[in-house]
Order: C-alpha cells, then sequence, then structure tokens
C-alpha cells in the first residue's frame, strides 16, 4: 500500500488548547505521526513517499478563497499584532454566532480569527499553514494513486482534518484532507465517491462540505453529540438537502460503545455506501475509539483493529485510508497499522 507521509506535519506543533477554562498541553501532538511512521516502517510497508505540492486551487475546490487566505497568513498577522506573540499560539475569543454578521470580513484579526473558527482548541501555530497546505497535497497524492488503478493508499499527515469546513477551522483541523481527496477523485472522473468517516467524533466538516451533493456520500460512525464532541452537528435525522437527500447518513453510538456494537454499526454504513454505488472509499481514518484515548468514550482494544481493516477492504471498494485522530499516543502506531495491515491481508 502506497504511504503519503506528510514530512511537513510537525511545523504545526500547538503548545495549548482552552478547556476547562484553563490552557492544557495539546492532545494533538506531532509525536502521534511520529509513532505511526515508525510502526509502518517496522512492519516492512515499504512505499513510504512524500508527495509534491499542490496549487492552492486544489484546496479552493472545497474551501473558501477567503478562508485559505486567511490561514495562509494568519501567523504572520498574529506576529504583527505584538511580537511576543511569536512565543504564543494564536487562539480565538471572539465569534460571531447568531444574530451576528458573517458576510463583513472584519480588518482585525482576533474578529477574523472566530469568524473563521469554531473553537478555542485548534491552536495556530508559525508552521501551520506549511503542515496543513502540506497535507492537502499528501491527500491529491493519495487520490491519484486510486485514480491510476490503486487498491489502497495512505495518507499519514497531521493536522487532521474532517472537522474543518468550508470556511472554517475547528477539533484540531484546517485543511479537510478527505474532502478535498473525495473532490479529486470526482474530478478525476469517478462518478460517485463515498466518504466513511470512523473517527470517534462526527465529521462536521466534510459532512457540510457535500450535504447538498448526490454524488458524494457521506456517513460517519460517532460519539453521540447529545454529550460528545462536536456537539451541534452529528445526529440521526441528518439525511442530507437537495440532491443530497439521502447522500447523508449518522450513526451516533454512545459513550462507552464496545467493538460488537461498534462494528455492527460500521457495517450498517457500508452497506449504505454499497448501495449508492460508491466507485471509491475514502475512510476518515480517528484511532480515538481505542479504549484508552485520553478524550473519547469507545472501548476499541489494539486487535480490534485489524478486523477494522478486513471489514473495509471487504467492501471491496478502492480505498483512500486518511488520518485524522488518535490521542493515545503511544498506541496510535500499532492501531493504525492493525486497521492497514487488517486491510492489505484480506485484500490480497
Ligand atoms: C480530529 C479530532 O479528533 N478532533 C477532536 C477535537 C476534540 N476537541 C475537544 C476536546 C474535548 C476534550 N474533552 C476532554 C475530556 C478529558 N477528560
Ligand atoms: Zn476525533
Amino acid at each position: 500500500m502506497k504511504v503519503f507521509y506528510n514530512d511537513a506535519h510537525a511545523q504545526h506543533h500547538g503548545r495549548h488548547e482552552m478547556f476547562r477554562g484553563e490552557l492544557v498541553p495539546c492532545f494533538e501532538i506531532p509525536a502521534r505521526a511520529g509513532y505511526v511512521l515508525q510502526e509502518l516502517r517496522s512492519r516492512g510497508f515499504g512505499d513510504i513517499a512524500s508527495a509534491p505540492p499542490v496549487p492552492r486551487s486544489a484546496f479552493e475546490r472545497v474551501h473558501a478563497p477567503r478562508y485559505l487566505d486567511f490561514l495562509e497568513h494568519a501567523w504572520d498577522e498574529w506576529v504583527a499584532l505584538d511580537p511576543k506573540n511569536a512565543e504564543r499560539d494564536a487562539l480565538p475569543s471572539y465569534w460571531p454566532i447568531r444574530t451576528f454578521r458573517s458576510d463583513v470580513l472584519p480588518a482585525s484579526f482576533p474578529a477574523r480569527m472566530g469568524l473563521f473558527s469554531f473553537d478555542a482548541g485548534s491552536p495556530i501555530t508559525a508552521g501551520t499553514w506549511k503542515a496543513a497546505s502540506q497535507g492537502g497535497a499528501c491527500a491529491i497524492a493519495g487520490a491519484q494513486a486510486l485514480a491510476q488503478g490503486g487498491r489502497a493508499a495512505f495518507v499519514l499527515s497531521r493536522p487532521p482534518g474532517h472537522h474543518a469546513g468550508h470556511d472554517f477551522f475547528g477539533g484540531y483541523c484546517f485543511i479537510n484532507n478527505a474532502a478535498v481527496a473525495a473532490q479529486r477523485l470526482r474530478d478525476d472522473g469517478l462518478r460517485k465517491v463515498a466518504i466513511l468517516d470512523i473517527d470517534y467524533h462526527h465529521g462536521n466538516g466534510t459532512q457540510a462540505i457535500f450535504h447538498e451533493r448526490g454524488d458524494v456520500f457521506f456517513a460517519s460512525v460517532h460519539g453521540d453529540p447529545h454529550t460528545e464532541y462536536p456537539y451541534y452537528l452529528g445526529y440521526a435525522d441528518e439525511r442530507g438537502t437537495g440532491a443530497g437527500l439521502d447522500c447523508n447518513l449518522n450513526l451516533p453510538l454512545p459513550r462507552g460503545t464496545d467493538f460488537e456494537h461498534w462494528r455492527a454499526a460500521m457495517g450498517q454504513a457500508l452497506a449504505r455506501i454499497r448501495a449508492f454505488g460508491a466507485e471509491a472509499l475514502v475512510v476518515s481514518l480517528g484511532l480515538d475509539t481505542f479504549e484508552a484515548d485520553p478524550i473519547s468514550g469507545f472501548r476499541l482494544r489494539s486487535t480490534d483493529y485489524l478486523r477494522v481493516g478486513e471489514d473495509l477492504a471487504a467492501a471491496g471498494l478502492p480505498t483512500l485510508f486518511v488520518f485524522e485522530g488518535g490521542y493515545a499516543v503511544a498506541e496510535v502506531g500499532v492501531n493504525a497499522a492493525n486497521v492497514l495491515e487488517g486491510f492489505a491481508q484480506k485484500a490480497g
């Protein structure tokens, strides 16, 4: 299986996120990708490469130009506010929720920071644009590997992507890698593409990007947003709208769900993807469903991830895995590699 490794990922290294009124150390850290890379190497996944950079137009297929402008220059603007900011992460403090305007682009950087975000847990650092845009380039390379007839590929990148929407960041995500890849598969000529999101958290950004579209099916198995982040999207009654009606499937599960029940839900999602007639599958591969994840509540064990890979292979579709969450850092490499190994063995 081809692996596209984002060699710029460590340039995004947030120090703190806002949690319960305090700045706490980030959960989404460079070591996460390091452990996955190390595990793939030690299991002999030989074909690990970087990706050539892509023009920004590749991201404009799913992200708003004014949002990309903001992201590209955010760090320089942050430091221009106060030279001491070079030592601090940029986090938003103000948001234009209901009754405020979001059509006006404020000159103030903190005001734009809030306009283009939905939480205070996703710091922008000096290399965020570099890392996130190179991650998007890996997603494009992964899509191209499938378009050229590959059975499967893995985008090993951070920061993750599935919470990032058309014009906002949040949930540690800036460029929606899965959406960029799915869109590229469409642009390369596939008629129907499915995205299956198995991160613990609902992929609100991906869902929103494709919600009105009948050509990209989005399915997600995740913690019930009544109690779990991102709270404001991911309910079972969200089925898509317009041409996208019934091309969205949310399967929220209660905190504490074990592998048997989780696996049944993934099977339901795969059955719907098959009925939809997808020609390729993009998997938003979060490993925060693991029993020891520090911010999540499902109960999957390391060996369960082999079965996850096997079930995904049995769907029989060209499959692009995109690395998302997973914060039990020491185990995330084994868990990710188990999915890929289970897939590769079953796919033959
Ligand atoms: C890609 C991804 O997995 N993003 C997840 C972002 C979650 N951010 C909010 C974290 C809320 C933390 N709740 C912590 C409970 C710790 N005991
Ligand atoms: Zn997650």
